[in-house]
């Protein structure tokens, strides 16, 4: 296909909710895929930490081998396993090549998850990330990241973004579904403002959900590898292999700043009010609380 015709399209409703057009045509399929129960299922709205996490988890996989997890780049490693384009990327294939036990990366909404990772009641690990600085990330990822609609200009993004019409829907419905789903199924909720704030605990809390135990020198060493400083360097995390018609890192890079509170350099004042007050519409009568710093 001609990559004038694959990059940004429109996006198009799934069940309501906004997806890259080729997912949406490959829908049945993405539906139909086949967990297996060992799966362990890395979940996150776009922008919230998912490739820090999934290195974490190949690098546990892997007991802290910071070399094995660089046999290949992330996404293949934990392949994203709603992502088809045709010509560049099947996850669903991806994820029948691979050998058990598999890390399967998803940025679905509870509603549009495939069943079978809920009948074989697979673990997931579910990250979540401040809507302003999420917000944020989003934009600059949209300016590189051509699978995306042009974001227009920051405050034409942010609408978008606060009503929902960005690919993956809405952060708000995304965040509090699967703070519901965790009441019933293994699920392990996490914050990316704690894994900035203590990097350590957060790990030692996925070391528990997992049943696996790490002595302390690989577990140290698991952090460093997978400091955002790290990360930024390594080819195998940072997508520097995506260039030209995918990703355009001279327009942003893929690890950008990797902090919490950059929400602050971006929102006007006027931005920031409007912002709040809807937020705290779409969250009212949720148990799920935020931090927008640390
Ligand atoms: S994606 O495309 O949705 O899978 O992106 P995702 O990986 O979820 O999010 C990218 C943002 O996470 C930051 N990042 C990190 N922060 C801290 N530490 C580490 N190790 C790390 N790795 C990635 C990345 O920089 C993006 O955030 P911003 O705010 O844009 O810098």
């Amino acid at each position: 296909m001609d990559k004038n015709d694959m990059f940004r399209r429109e996006l198009v409703d799934v069940h309501g909710v906004p997806l890259f057009w080729t997912i949406a045509e490959e829908w049945s399929k993405i539906e139909g895929f086949e967990a297996r129960p060992d799966d362990l299922l890395i979940s996150t709205y776009p922008k919230s930490g998912t490739t820090w996490v999934s290195e974490i988890l190949d690098l546990i996989y892997n007991n802290g081998d910071a070399e094995k997890c660089k046999r290949d780049v992330i996404f293949n490693r934990v392949p994203f396993m709603e992502l088809i384009m045709p010509g560049y990327v099947n996850g669903i294939e991806q994820l029948e090549a691979l050998e058990s036990p598999r890390l399967v990366k998803t940025h679905l909404p509870v509603e549009l998850l495939p069943s079978s990772l809920w009948k074989n009641d697979c673990k997931m690990i579910y990250v979540a990330r401040n809507a302003k600085d999420v917000a944020v990330s989003y934009y600059h990822f949209y300016r590189m990241s051509k699978m995306h609609p042009e974001p227009g200009t920051w405050e034409e993004f942010l609408e978008t973004f606060m009503a929902g019409k960005v690919s993956f829907g809405s952060w708000y419905d995304h965040v509090k579904g699967w703070w519901e789903k965790k009441k019933d199924y293994r699920i392990l909720y996490l914050f990316y403002e704690d894994m900035k704030e203590d990097p350590k605990r957060e790990l030692l809390k996925i070391l528990k959900f997992l049943e696996k135990d790490l002595p302390e020198e690989i577990v140290n060493k698991i952090l460093y590898h997978t400091s955002f400083a790290i990360m930024k360097e390594n080819p195998a995390t940072n997508y520097t292999v995506k260039t030209g018609e995918e990703m355009d890192h001279s327009i942003s890079p893929f690890m950008r700043k990797g902090i919490s509170g950059d929400w602050k350099n971006q929102f006007t004042v006027a931005q920031y009010e409007r912002f709040e007050k809807h937020y705290n519409q779409q969250m009212e009568g949720t148990t799920l609380k935020f931090r927008a710093e640390i």
